[in-house]
């Protein structure tokens, strides 16, 4: 792309997706970071706003109608956004799923799925119409590789990298440009939301160089400034330690 860019990007308050922010910062790119906590969205915005424009956004996006309320609502100067990084999302628990919980399964799918595509939808005709935009969308390893306990976190992973591939199909030719981005294990805060205990979070990462969230942030920040002709289509990213499991077999004694 070659005008300066707007940049929203979802999650902003912690791991890749306040690291995506730092990043396209960097560039001076015109900032809307989102997320819940909104003093950290407040903090964000202080710290970067030496270096870039940024306008911290509120918002839940389970939450359809204030979504629709906040992109409505954007201030002049942020109200075209050029690239969506719909990262927020998380996993909830690793229980098997006949053991796991019904309300955290809705509240993955209503966070990982159900968000991202509101999001979408809502920005998606602005981009089209100006002929110019992008969707990053954060997928995982996830979405591919089953692991026991990934169930429906891998599920809404797949839906993910799947809508994305079926936007592209929509949108080819149109200048709006598709990505889903695929990290394996990162060290953020994601373990901690997933196992609500700090001691075994950390110790997801013992002995592990993991991926860090300038890893991923990096990865999103290439596959957007690549020239306007270009489409990255898929990202896939491990660390070196992680790799995938073989096939189970439960032998009868
Ligand atoms: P973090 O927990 O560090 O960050 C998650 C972000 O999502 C937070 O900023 C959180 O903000 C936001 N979020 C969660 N729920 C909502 C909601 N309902 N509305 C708005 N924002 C929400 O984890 P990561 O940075 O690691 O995760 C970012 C993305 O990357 C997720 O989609 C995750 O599934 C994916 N991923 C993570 C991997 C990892 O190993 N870390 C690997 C592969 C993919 P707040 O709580 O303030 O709303
Ligand atoms: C997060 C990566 O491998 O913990 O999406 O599911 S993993």
């Amino acid at each position: 792309m070659t005008a300066p860019l707007t940049v929203l990007v979802t999650g902003a308050t912690s791991g890749f997706g306040e690291a995506t922010a730092e990043r396209f910062a960097r560039d001076g790119t015109r900032l809307i970071v989102a997320g819940r906590r909104a003093d950290r969205l407040e903090e964000l915005a202080r710290r970067l706003s030496p270096h870039a424009p940024i306008h911290p956004l509120p918002l839940d996006v389970r939450d359809r109608v204030a979504v629709e309320r906040a992109l409505s609502s954007l201030p002049a100067g942020f109200a075209e956004v050029d690239v969506l990084v719909n990262n927020a999302g998380l996993a909830l628990g690793l229980e098997p799923a006949h053991r796991a919980s019904l309300d955290e399964w809705e509240q993955m799918i209503d966070t990982n799925n159900r968000g991202l595509v509101v999001m979408t939808r809502i920005l998606l005709p602005g981009m089209v119409e100006r002929g110019r935009g992008h969707v990053v969308n954060v997928g995982s390893v996830a979405g591919t590789y089953p692991y026991p306990g990934g169930n429906v976190y891998g599920a809404t992973k797949a839906f993910v990298h799947q809508f994305s591939l079926n936007l592209r199909a929509d949108l080819v030719g149109s200048g709006v440009r598709v990505t889903c981005v695929e990290p394996g294990m990162a060290d953020t805060e994601f373990s901690l939301v997933r196992l609500k205990d700090a001691e075994r979070a950390r110790a997801v990462y013992q002995g592990v160089t993991a991926l860090g969230a300038d890893d991923v942030a990096d990865a999103i920040h290439w596959a957007v400034t690549r020239p306007p002709h270009v489409n990255v289509n898929v990202i896939e990213l491990m660390a070196e330690q992680q790799a995938f499991s073989p096939f189970t077999v439960k032998r009868r004694t």
